[in-house]
C-alpha cells in the first residue's frame, strides 16, 4: 500500500456469532417492513429527524471520499407547492404519451398515475443531487468519481435511516428532473438523482400487492 496517513480501526463491534446471526435476522424483519408508500399523513417531522437521517446518509461509502452529493431538504409549504406543480406538469407528458405503453404496462399494478398530492401533503421533501465535478476553493475543477454508484448508496443509506427513525417514504423521480435544481436553487456542477418523500403514513395507506413480491433469495443470488 502507498503510505497515507491512518487512524486505528477504534469502532469496530465484534458479537459473538449467536448474535451475529440473531441480529442479520432482525435486520431482515425490520427492512421487509420497509414499503415505498404514496399516501402520507400531513403530521409534522422534528428537523432534528431529518438532520440525522441526512448525516447518516452523508456516511455512505463513496468514490474517493469526495461525498460527491447534496440534500435539500424542503420543509415549506410554498416551495413544496412549486415541487408538486411543476412534477405534476411533466408527469402529466408522461403519463399521456412520452412513456409509452410498455412502461406505462409495467407501471399499471402500482396504480400511479399523474396526480402527486403528497408532494404538497408530506412534512418533508429531500431532494437529492449528484455533483459531477466539485470546484475547488482555488477555482480548479476536480472530477468526481463512480458518482452514480455513490449517490445511490447514500440514497439507500437515507431511506434506511428514515425508515429505521420510524418514517415511511417514496423515492420519485420525476421526468425531466431539471426543475428541481431550480428550485432548490443548486448550482451548475449539479444534477437532480431523486426526490425523496418522508413522513408519516396516512391512516388509510395501502402498499400495492404487486410491490409487496419480493422474489426469493434463489433467485437473487447464487453462491459459488
Ligand atoms: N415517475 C413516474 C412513473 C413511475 C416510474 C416507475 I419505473 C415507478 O416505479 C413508479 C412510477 C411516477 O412517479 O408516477
Amino acid at each position: 500500500m502507498q503510505d497515507h496517513k491512518s487512524l486505528p480501526l477504534t469502532d469496530f463491534i465484534e458479537y459473538p456469532s449467536a448474535e451475529m446471526l440473531a441480529r442479520s435476522e432482525q435486520f431482515y424483519t425490520d427492512i421487509k417492513r420497509r414499503h415505498s408508500i404514496r399516501q402520507f399523513s400531513d403530521r409534522p417531522v422534528a428537523r432534528e429527524i431529518i438532520e440525522n437521517c441526512i448525516k447518516a446518509a452523508g456516511t455512505a461509502p463513496n468514490g474517493a471520499n469526495q461525498q460527491p452529493w447534496h440534500f435539500c431538504a424542503i420543509h415549506s409549504r410554498d416551495i413544496k407547492k412549486q415541487v408538486r406543480q411543476q412534477a405534476e406538469m411533466h408527469e402529466q407528458g408522461f403519463y399521456n404519451g412520452r412513456a409509452g405503453e410498455e412502461w406505462l404496462d409495467a407501471l399499471k399494478p402500482l396504480g400511479t398515475d399523474a396526480n402527486k398530492p403528497y408532494l404538497e401533503h408530506a412534512p418533508w421533501l429531500i431532494a437529492i443531487f449528484s455533483r459531477k465535478q466539485t470546484e475547488l476553493e482555488d477555482g480548479h475543477k476536480q472530477n468526481n468519481y463512480y458518482v452514480h454508484e455513490s449517490v445511490g448508496i447514500a440514497t439507500g443509506f437515507l431511506i434506511n435511516a428514515l425508515h429505521n427513525s420510524g418514517l415511511v417514504t417514496l423515492t420519485h423521480t420525476p421526468k425531466p428532473m431539471s426543475f428541481l435544481a431550480k428550485i432548490c436553487q443548486r448550482p451548475d456542477n449539479e444534477r437532480p438523482f431523486m426526490l425523496l418523500i418522508a413522513g408519516y403514513p396516512a391512516a388509510d395507506a395501502t402498499v400495492p400487492i404487486h410491490a409487496a413480491k419480493k422474489k426469493e433469495l434463489t433467485e437473487i443470488a447464487s453462491f459459488l
